[in-house]
């Protein structure tokens, strides 16, 4: 089916009181690509209006759950009563390999303060010195971390100050978040506040010299069901050292020791683009965009991450390990595309998956009709160009914006001048993204925030081979009679990334879409023929 993208948009809005629709008539955008590469503006990262359901999260999840939560070796204690502390759990499927017995491991334990009538009366700060003090005498972590959810902003306990005295007293580094669910009009929030802390309080904070060539940061890769794994594995083969991921699979000294890097390689631009940013003015690394989703974006990018180094013997390795890997994946796309060709999909994830996964998409000869992020910002829909133009709203000013100069004494540009012009000429963009929308067709329906009687409409409309979102969605969508594929925690699937995470992914949308099971959803008796059958019965 192939509906005027212009009479949906009219359709969704036209159920909303007037000034509801005015303000979604600016996050629903049918996508266009002018000439100059320019595309539509969007509205984004504002509030959901109340009343309408959202997929969104809160402040508190994209801090804890998100950006510090996979980190295997930090403790983690949430400051707060047990109700707001939902993602104390790891209830993300980022995975994590220890490296050995004795190697730490706690993400899989949950630790709160319980936060109870008394404290919010007279203050939890009391509460939380003794958490951490019981905390450090079973585990004596290298660290602690601390998330404030909502009621600590609102009684106004100093977490960092309780963190700052239990620093001293403890020896081990102790830091904490204000990162209170109501920050922020989403989990972005906490995603920046994250960012911050983790700037100020660790990275730069272990001198170790790294004495390899090849040296990077994977920052925004977060070991869901395993991605990490995989494209450890690739750049290890590859002979490209890397010495943090933030944060998937990560540990602490990792990221205390990455500003030994020479290059940054961002992943998720929405959840980490700060700590890029600031890793170039303090200690000169300079960052690109990479895309390890779908084989032709792992391709690229390693290729990308070769011509920065500029150095034969690595091209030349890179390109071996392109080839090998290549023949399984051209194989099965071959196979796959005779059955998926031409099918449709919609995706409705986070902030930066529902523009990754349209390349898997397309490599399996499907098209993406329409999609949109639960919270990123319009550099993620239109590009980093239009940043000079993003208006500063009182939400976004709660948010501290760190001031970062030069180190002193540990800022080195990695390249000169003319090296980084070359290679900006020679088609590598540095610090750069294009975002989601101008690699989406002409006529693709560009959804920012998406809420759920939309979702229902646009199911009833395009009647998509297959919708992609969270739990939340996933049983509503199924009910409608579609297939849909979680894209956060991939279901109980993956890895994805990489060449091997896309033959996993190209097998498991052939099957999700291409099963019998969809057409048994109206059940017999609903049908008329069937109804027909029981009147002539009776
Ligand atoms: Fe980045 Fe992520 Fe995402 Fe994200 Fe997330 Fe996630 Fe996501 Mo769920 S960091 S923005 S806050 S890629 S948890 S691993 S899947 S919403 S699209």
């Amino acid at each position: 089916m192939n509906p005027n993208p212009h009479t949906v948009k009219d359709e969704l809005l036209k159920a909303y009181p007037k000034k509801t629709a005015r303000k979604r008539a600016e996050q629903i955008v049918v996508n266009e690509r002018r000439e100059d590469g320019a595309v539509p503006e969007i509205k984004a990262n504002v509030r959901t209006t109340p009343g309408a359901i959202t997929q969104r999260g809160c402040t508190y999840a994209g801090c804890k759950g998100v950006v510090i939560g996979p980190t295997r070796d930090i403790l983690s204690i949430t400051h707060g009563p047990i109700g707001c502390g939902f993602y104390s759990w790891l209830t993300r499927r980022n995975q994590t390999r220890p490296e050995g017995p004795e190697d730490a491991n706690y993400i899989t334990y949950c630790l709160s303060t319980d936060m109870q009538d008394e404290q919010i009366v007279f203050g939890g700060e009391k509460k939380l010195r003794a958490a951490i003090e019981e905390a450090y005498e079973i585990f004596h972590p290298k660290a602690i971390a601390i998330f404030s959810t909502c009621p600590v902003g609102l009684i106004g306990d100093d977490v960092h100050a309780v963190a700052r005295d239990m620093k001293e007293k403890l020896g081990i580094n102790v830091f904490g978040f204000s990162c209170e669910g109501y920050k922020g009009v989403s989990q972005s929030a906490g995603h920046h506040i994250a960012n911050n802390q983790l700037f100020k309080h660790v990275v730069g904070t272990n001198e170790t010299p790294r004495p390899e060539k090849f040296k990077i940061n994977l920052l925004g890769e977060y070991n869901i069901g395993g991605d990490a794994f995989v494209l450890e594995d690739l750049l290890e083969r590859c002979g490209i050292t890397l010495i943090s991921t933030f944060s998937g699979n990560s540990t602490y000294d990792a990221f205390a020791n990455s500003h030994m890097a020479d290059l940054n390689a961002v992943m998720c631009h929405r959840s980490i683009n700060y700590v890029a940013e600031m890793m170039e003015k303090k200690f000169g690394i300079p960052w690109i965009k990479v895309n390890f989703t779908g084989a032709a974006g792992t391709a690229k990018s390693l290729r990308h991450v070769a011509q920065y180094f500029n150095d034969a013997e690595l091209t030349a390795r890179v390109e071996e390990v392109i080839s090998e890997e290549m023949t399984a994946v051209l194989e099965t796309q071959f196979e796959v595309r005779s059955r998926c060709e031409g099918k449709t999909a919609m995706l409705f994830v986070g902030g930066s998956r529902a523009h990754h996964y349209q390349d898997l998409f397309a490599e399996m000869g499907m098209k993406t009709v329409a999609a949109g992020y639960e919270f990123a910002h319009r550099d993620d829909y239109e590009g980093r160009r239009v940043l000079p133009s993003v208006k500063v709203d009182a939400d976004s000013r709660n948010i501290e914006q760190l001031e970062i100069v030069a180190d002193e004494t540990r800022y080195r540009p990695r390249r000169g001048p003319d090296e980084l012009v070359q290679l900006e000429t020679s088609g590598m963009e540095l610090a750069g993204y294009q975002g989601m929308m101008s690699e989406m067709e002409e006529g693709a329906l560009v959804i920012d925030d998406i809420y759920h009687f939309e979702m229902e409409r646009l199911l009833e409309i395009y009647k998509p081979d297959i919708f992609c979102a969270g739990i939340k969605e996933k049983y509503a969508v199924q009910k409608a009679g579609i297939p849909c594929k979680q894209l956060h925690s991939y279901d109980y699937g993956g890895p994805y990334a990489g060449f091997r995470g896309a033959i996993n992914f190209y097998k498991e949308i052939d099957r999700m879409v291409n099963t019998k099971i969809w057409s048994y959803v109206q059940a017999p008796w609903e049908t008329e023929s069937e109804l027909e059958e029981v009147e002539i019965a009776s």
